[in-house]
């Protein structure tokens, strides 16, 4: 798993204070808890963790292990591709195989106390992102679907709030 690191947060551009604190009042908005989030044990077989994704409805969930500490992701296709032989699909094999022998364990996770622009980073490149705390147990994860909703307000409401006046010169035009 990839921790949140201060050379990664260095090199992030920083949101405006103004914007980011807007975002930030959605904090617990957008922050799904833990017992919200669908999941499978580490134990469990693949047999088992298809059956929770299909009737969750999702493609990619957390993985944790018996004291809820957050131990991978497990997502469809790395399912379908644990049971895929050379010419045929081989379904008598997923409850012979168990999540921890597929599931990825290089994703990135952030604490609890996570910083905006390293969320909104992380995003870009994946669909969500789990939140720990420091023990490594699951408090929830942070979508791009909930982040998105936290933006859309702050699109909205911004220009209500502030009075904006355009710089001569602006960096962006640079
Ligand atoms: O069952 C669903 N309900 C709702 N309301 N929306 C869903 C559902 N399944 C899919 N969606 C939509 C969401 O917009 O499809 C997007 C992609 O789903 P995914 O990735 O590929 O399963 C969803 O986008 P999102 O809300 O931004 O969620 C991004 C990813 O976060 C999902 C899934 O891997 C994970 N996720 C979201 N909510 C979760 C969850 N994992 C476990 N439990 C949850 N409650």
């Amino acid at each position: 798993m990839t921790e949140q690191s201060s050379w990664m947060k260095e090199a992030l551009a920083l949101i405006g204070e103004k914007i980011a604190a807007m975002l930030m009042e959605s904090r617990e908005d957008f922050l799904i808890p833990a017992e919200k989030v669908a999941n499978v044990g580490i134990r469990n077989t693949l047999e088992h963790a298809l059956l929770v994704l299909t009737n969750a409805g999702y493609t990619v969930i957390p993985v944790l292990d018996e004291e809820s500490r957050l131990r991978g992701i497990l997502s469809i296709p790395a399912i379908i591709r644990a049971v895929t032989g050379v010419e045929a699909f081989d379904f008598d094999k997923l409850g012979d195989i168990t999540v921890e022998e597929v599931m990825t364990t290089e994703f990135p996770v952030l604490k609890e106390d996570f910083e905006l622009e390293m969320v909104l980073h992380l995003l870009v490149q994946h669909a969500f992102i789990c939140i720990t705390d420091e023990d490594g147990v699951l408090q929830g994860i942070v979508t791009r679907s909930e982040l998105l909703k936290g933006t859309n307000r702050v699109a909205h409401v911004f220009e209500s709030m502030y009075d904006i006046t355009k710089k001569e010169e602006s960096p962006i035009e640079r």
